[in-house]
Parts: structure tokens; sequence; C-alpha cells
């Protein structure tokens, strides 16, 4: 057994009932509710082990090399001009959350404006990993309860009204929790707002090739701000897409206007890593970098998370037509429209409460689904449960 660490998954093990259902964290789930090694994944670890010449000695303080170049290259695009002109600097780090902590205990030290606006609502770590590392954390509007969408002039408001030269977190697609991205003209003006004011984007990647099932087009708005020369940083995870959760696999990097700042920007990560946990696993980076670099396992892999993005798309379906079948009372459209592995449902916090103790269905209290852990068997529970809560609970 892994031993939980997300709380609802705690909550949910001590659960006796037969009909539980855990859609409280983000990892995929396959129809048979099995966590899923992709088979690409065993094909490189079957690599890795039979090749002899292998050794465990130590990586260097910023990882494996060639994970970072093609990690850049996966989320800035083969032919960015920013990795051709060596403005770009990456490091591995341990998963998506320690790319945040890594790049943000950077920006504390050594960036002139010690401030980080994330979005409302977020990623539950993401204020405790900004402001342990020494950032000052305030909040940008960023979701509508009454449409359930993007409050996109509250957005433009904040980040308007914020000081010159602050950090901006931004999901660099399936926003977590919500499942609401700007559009490519949104971002477009966010953008232009963000660089006429100096603002620092810092994007979290968590979901690339999640989201819409393509790596590429869920890396559009990463490349637009990459495309107009500007300085950004961007965290990269391979938990969900590569399914190696466990591994702790991620990247660290930090665009720059010159090379002469990017490989001083480099020196510096490694003085902040050094102290912190002196170099990274190999294992997880070379799985990345064996499927990374060989075209045919690239391919297999893409193929692989396609089929993960189209279940849940097809889970958001079924959910929503079991809801229109009971008839339902309100609009579940936004089960539909939203993006990614969550659905942010509307639910309360009373009537998540109500759905675990007379349902045992676990999620996180705002009313945060994992689509990822639902299957076609498990969907009327899930609607019944929903049905139940919204015509008895106030
Ligand atoms: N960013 C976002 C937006 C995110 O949802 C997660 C994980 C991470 C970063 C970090 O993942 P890592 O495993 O460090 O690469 N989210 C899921 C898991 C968790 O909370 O630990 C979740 O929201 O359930």
């Amino acid at each position: 057994m892994i031993a939980p660490t997300v709380p609802v998954t705690v909550a949910y093990n001590k659960d006796p009932s037969p009909i539980k259902l855990n859609l409280g964290v983000g990892a995929y789930r396959t129809e048979e509710g099995k966590p899923l090694v992709l088979n690409v994944v065993r094909r490189a670890e079957q690599m890795l082990v039979n090749d002899q010449s292998r050794v465990k000695e130590y990586l260097p303080i910023i990882g494996l090399a060639e994970f970072n170049k093609l990690s850049a290259k996966l989320i800035f695009g083969a032919d960015s001009p920013a990795i051709q002109e060596n403005r770009v600097t990456t490091v591995q780090c341990l998963s998506g959350t320690g790319s945040l902590r890594v790049g943000s205990e950077f920006l504390a030290r050594h960036y002139h404006e010690r401030t980080i606006y994330i979005p409302l609502p977020t990623w539950g770590n993401h204020p405790k990993i900004f402001s342990i590392a020494g950032l000052s954390v305030k909040t940008y509007r960023y979701y509508d309860p009454a449409s359930r969408g993007l409050d996109f002039r509250g957005l433009l408001e904040d980040l308007g009204a914020a000081p010159s030269g602050a950090i901006v977190l931004l999901h660099a697609c399936a926003h977590n929790p919500t499942g609401v991205d700007p559009t490519l003209e949104q971002w477009e003006q966010i953008r232009q707002l963000m660089r006429s004011k100096g603002l620092l984007p810092f994007f979290d990647s968590a979901y690339q090739g999640f989201a819409s099932g393509s790596l590429d087009v869920d890396a559009q708005a990463v490349r637009i701000f990459v495309a107009d020369g500007g300085e950004c940083l961007a965290a990269q995870s391979y938990a969900k897409n590569m399914g190696l959760y466990g591994e702790r696999v991620g990247a660290l990097s930090v665009v720059c206007k010159t090379a002469d700042v990017a490989s001083r920007v480099e020196s510096q990560l490694k003085l902040v890593i050094r102290p912190m946990y002196s170099n990274p696993p190999i294992h997880g980076a070379s799985i990345v970098a064996t499927i990374l670099k060989d075209r045919d396992l690239y391919n297999e892999w893409t193929v692989e998370l396609k089929a993960m993005a189209d279940r849940i798309k097809n889970m958001r379906q079924q959910l929503f037509d079991a809801l229109q079948a009971r008839g339902t009372p309100g609009d579940w459209s936004h089960i539909i429209k939203q993006i990614g592995m969550f659905t942010f449902t509307g639910l309360n916090t009373e009537h998540v409460a109500f759905m675990t103790k007379e349902y045992h269905i676990y999620m996180t209290s705002d009313g945060r689904i994992s689509m990822a852990g639902l299957s076609s068997q498990t969907v009327p529970h899930l609607a019944g449960a929903i049905h139940a809560a919204v015509t008895g609970v106030a």
C-alpha cells in the first residue's frame, strides 16, 4: 500500500464501505478503477534495466542534462528561439511541487519584487509553497461562481492593479481546481497587460497533454509568452502526463533575456538546490529522457496520453448525461465545458459532507471531483449522490 499524502485519501482509506469512491486526489485511474502504469513507461524501464552500463552514481546538482534539454523542448517547442539562443536554463527538480519550490526560493533570494499573485481559487499547496519560500502571497480574481467560468474582467483588474514587477502564478492549462482556462485571445490580452506592467509570469504546468490530449495545444499559453522574448519561469511535472507520480520527476525552466543571464541564473539555482536536497533522483528522469529522445517511444506516449485525456472527457459526458436523465435541478453544462482532470462542481461544503456521509464519496471540500477517478460503473452512484445532495440539502 502506498502511504496516502493527501488528506481526502486518508479518510477514504479508513472507510470500510464496499461502495466507497475516491474522487479526491488528482491521479488517473483506469475504467477498472486501477492506477495505470503506461506501457511506454514499462518499455523504457525495461530498456534501462537491460542496459548494464548504467550505474547509480549521483546526478549533478541540476540533474540529468539530457532530461533538462528534452523537458525544455517539450514545453517551449522544439524550434523555440529562446532555446536556440541559450536563454533558457532548466534544472531537474522533484516533480511539479519541487520545481515550484526551487523557483520561488530563487525568486525570494534574488528577484527585486517579492510578491506573488495566485489565482482565486488555486491548488491548495500553492500558497504554502510560496510563503514558506519567502514570497508574500496575494490573490487575483479568476473564477466566477455565477457563470462557473472565468472572471476575466476581475482578473484583468487585479493584475492591472498589481505593483509593477510582481510575480504572477499562471496555470499553463487545465486550471486546478476549476477546470476553467482562458481562451487563446484572452491569454493574448493577459500577456499584453503583464508585459506592459513588467509582471513576471511563473507557469505551473502539471497537466501538459492531459487537458486537450495534445502536448502542443496544452503548451500554447506558455509559448505565446516565450515568443515575445520576455522572461518567464515554468514548473513542469511528469506526474500526470507520464503517470510518474511517485517517481517525483519534474523540471524548472527560467527563460531569460540573454544567454549570460541564463548561465548566472543556473549558478544561483545550484546554490538553492545543493543545501535543499543535494541532487535529484536518477530513475524517473532516465525514464522520461528515454521516452522523449526516441521517436517510437515518444509517439507511443502521445497515443497513451490521448487515451487518458479521452477517457476523462468521456466521463464528463457520461456524468452530464446521467444528471440530465435524472432531471437533477440546475445547469450542469460546466461539467462538459471544463477542461482537464477536475470538475469544479459548484457543490458546497454541506453537499460534500452529505455525499461523503451517505454515499461514501470522497472529494475535496470545495466540491472538486477528479474525473479520472470515475468509471462507467461508478457514474450512476455519483449522479445519484449529487441528485440527492442538491434536492435534499440546503
Ligand atoms: N500543480 C498543480 C496545479 C497540481 O494540481 C499539482 C498536483 C502539482 C502542481 C504538483 O504535482 P507533483 O506531484 O508535485 O508533480 N495536484 C494533485 C496532487 C496533489 O495535490 O498532491 C491534486 O490536486 O490532487
